[in-house]
């Protein structure tokens, strides 16, 4: 498999003492103008990019790294899918392997999510409002509740052409702040029965499906909140980000609003980081939720 030959190490994992951990806990993006891990290369990236996502309402080509498998991609050959699962498993090892040198107490114990392929131009999808990426928001997973684990995420942009350009805005204790009560703070330590009757249905479906906490419910909801409020998603303070072909980023998308306004053909991994490994716990949008609502918002281990 062809990969490109890039330094392992760059300098910028400590910006005047402070480490990548403490940056990307206060809610900024680590932006790798070049790509610290080897990303696909040659016949393996044209492959990538002539992908095309399987009818039927996915919205990326996911790959599950404990399965090893991929999904969501119109399958014209087993030599094909076979291809692709690898191209996904290297990608997704080189990722990993790379994340778990320069944030090593977050890989003592996360859990790694799904890997994806992002092959749609994001200027000129149709998707439902909920699912759309150029509306501000901030990440919660409907079908993958969290309980208090974080939302880390790592992109590349493997267009050879063309940037993909993010909007940002301000981070989740702000909004928290701004619009906590609109959205309805917790009110109580246990979901509401309408939250409660959701859970128990989708954990009939599924029922290895980690119980929704009242974090879960508030994130769902406020990441909902934040796509429909036309107010906030014109007048918002906002900052525009270039990412050129090539580069990487990564970032808490649970407390970074962001949203992706252009670009097609990114890779993405998330990983899910327990809230014991993180360096500054009162930071995390569980820690600003149970301050606001004065209520416990995580289910007991
Ligand atoms: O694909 C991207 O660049 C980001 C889209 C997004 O906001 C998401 O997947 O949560
Ligand atoms: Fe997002």
């Amino acid at each position: 498999m062809a990969e490109q030959q890039v330094p392992m190490e760059p300098a910028a994992f400590d910006t005047a003492g402070v480490t990548l951990a403490e940056r990307l806990e206060r809610s900024e993006i680590a932006y790798f103008p070049v790509c610290p891990f080897p990303l696909p290369q040659g016949d393996d990236l044209r492959f990538l990019l002539v992908q095309k996502l399987a009818r039927g309402g996915h919205k990326n080509i996911s790959y599950d790294p404990h399965k090893d498998k991929v999904s969501g991609f119109q399958n014209r050959s087993r030599a094909e899918s076979e291809r692709l699962l690898q191209i996904f498993g290297a990608f997704a090892r080189n990722a990993t392997g790379w994340l778990a040198r320069v944030l090593p107490q977050y890989a003592s114990a996360w859990r790694l999510d799904k890997a994806s392929l992002r092959p749609e131009e994001e200027a000129t999808r149709h998707l439902r409002l909920k699912a759309r990426n150029d509306l501000l928001h901030v990440d919660a997973f409907p079908t993958r509740p969290t309980n208090g684990y974080r939302i880390l995420r790592c992109f590349a942009n493997i267009n050879p052409t063309e940037p993909r350009i993010w909007v940002t805005s301000e981070p989740f204790a702000r909004l928290l702040e701004r619009y906590g009560r609109e959205v309805g703070l917790p009110t109580h330590a246990g979901l509401n029965w309408t939250a409660q009757l959701h859970d128990h249905v989708a954990r009939l479906f599924n029922p290895k499906r980690p119980r929704r906490s009242v974090y879960d419910a508030f994130m769902l909801r406020f990441h909902d909140f934040l796509k429909m409020n036309d107010v906030f998603q014109e007048h918002c303070p906002k900052r525009y980000w270039t990412f050129p072909p090539g580069s990487a980023w990564v970032v808490f998308t649970d407390t970074v609003s962001h949203a992706a306004l252009r670009g097609r053909s990114a890779l993405e991994h998330t990983y899910l980081i327990p809230p014991e490994t993180l360096l500054i716990p009162t930071a995390s949008p569980a820690a600003c939720l149970q301050r606001a609502c004065g209520k416990p918002v995580l289910n007991a281990a």
